[in-house]
């Protein structure tokens, strides 16, 4: 059999205008990107979800002020703010979660956390599912956790490394350094340095990972985002004002730390990581790799229920409907 002769058109066909178009359905149709806090109670991460949304939320966790204390969080807590910058909208939610560490018995303290990004994906699977499905469906997948690391720890704890390697499974895990006002430049290096060496001897793939569509530009940076991993963060509700500027940060005895200085903590680099730069990858990362992996393995089920199923009905049973399947899965 002779093969068909490639045409080669040398006209301009104008399909590099498809970028244009792709921005307009996005301008349109805007993003969801939606994050949670995982870690150790007392961490600071009701206090970074405060600042990331600018102490917006002092009311909405039953405080009158950011003065008062804050409250140890109990249940999920979802909060959602739209963003919009050049007429891009994001709807960004961060999920609060209860902090755990504090028992003795710490066993099944990462449920609630993977029940909630496992009950996104199955929200979402079930709406990809409908025999209507609908045009867009709302994403309220996790794109992002970020787990916290106790600063006063020598480094990943048995419960830590328990819980990074269950969430690593589910979701793109970026660990940060906890309240690291705490620490000195010499401690912050050296636990920086233990927690990378930690991760690759317990084989914890946190993200960003290498992909075989990684050009130049991509290795560099995910390369100075490896090395600033773990992230030190510092949170803080408060704002002062140094020499006429209002500054968010922390009073200590020698002066204030500035959360968005660069060179007091990591919170502006984390930020940019995920805003900025690996936003998108971090959406397109869950749908293949984590969401992707959910699918298949529920599809999978769904499809030996459905064969056990066929079997039953040549007993007498009637049939079981897809959302009892479903169900049945998740529990
Ligand atoms: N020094 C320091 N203290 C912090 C930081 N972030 C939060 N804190 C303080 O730590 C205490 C606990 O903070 P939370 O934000 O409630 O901690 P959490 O992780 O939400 O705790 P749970 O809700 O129990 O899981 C509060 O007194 C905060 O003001 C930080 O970056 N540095
Ligand atoms: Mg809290």
């Amino acid at each position: 059999m002779s093969s068909q002769p490639t045409a080669v058109i040398h006209d301009y066909v104008g399909f590099d205008t498809v970028s244009k178009q792709m921005e307009r359905k996005f301008l349109k149709r805007g993003l969801n990107f939606n994050i949670i806090l995982v870690g150790e109670s007392g961490m600071g991460k009701t206090t970074l979800v405060n600042t990331i949304f600018s102490g917006h939320l002092v009311d909405s966790h039953g405080r009158k002020t950011a003065q008062e204390p804050l409250r140890k969080t109990t249940e999920i807590v979802p909060t959602t703010q739209v963003i919009e910058e050049n007429s891009i909208r994001l709807r960004l939610t961060v999920v609060d979660t209860p902090g755990f560490g504090d028992q003795t018995n710490n066993e099944g303290c990462w449920t609630p956390a993977i029940k909630y990004i496992k009950d996104q994906h199955a929200a979402y699977l079930e709406r990809e599912l409908k025999p209507q499905r609908e045009r867009s469906i709302n994403d309220t997948r996790v794109h992002a956790c970020i787990y916290f690391l106790n600063p006063g720890s020598k480094g990943l704890r048995p419960i830590d490394i328990e819980v990074l390697k269950r969430l690593t499974e589910v979701v793109n895990v970026i660990p940060v350094l906890a309240k690291a006002d705490s620490t000195t430049i010499e401690e912050r290096i050296a636990y920086k340095k233990r927690i990378k060496d930690e991760l690759s001897q317990h084989r914890i793939q946190v993200y960003p990972y290498a992909s075989e569509e990684d050009d130049e530009d991509d290795i560099t940076l995910n390369a100075a985002i490896k090395e600033l991993c773990p992230f030190a963060v510092v949170g803080s509700e408060n704002v002062f004002n140094v020499d006429g500027n209002l500054i968010r940060g922390r009073q200590h005895n020698w002066g204030i730390i500035n959360v968005d200085n660069e060179e007091h903590c990591d919170f502006v680099q984390l930020r940019n990581f995920m805003l900025r730069t690996h936003l998108y990858d971090l959406i397109e990362v869950t749908a293949q790799r984590h969401y992707e992996s959910f699918r298949t393995q529920q599809l999978r089920q769904i499809k030996e229920l459905r064969a056990a199923q066929a079997q039953a009905q040549n007993t007498g049973h009637p049939p079981m409907p897809m959302q009892t399947i479903m169900n049945k899965q998740q529990a």
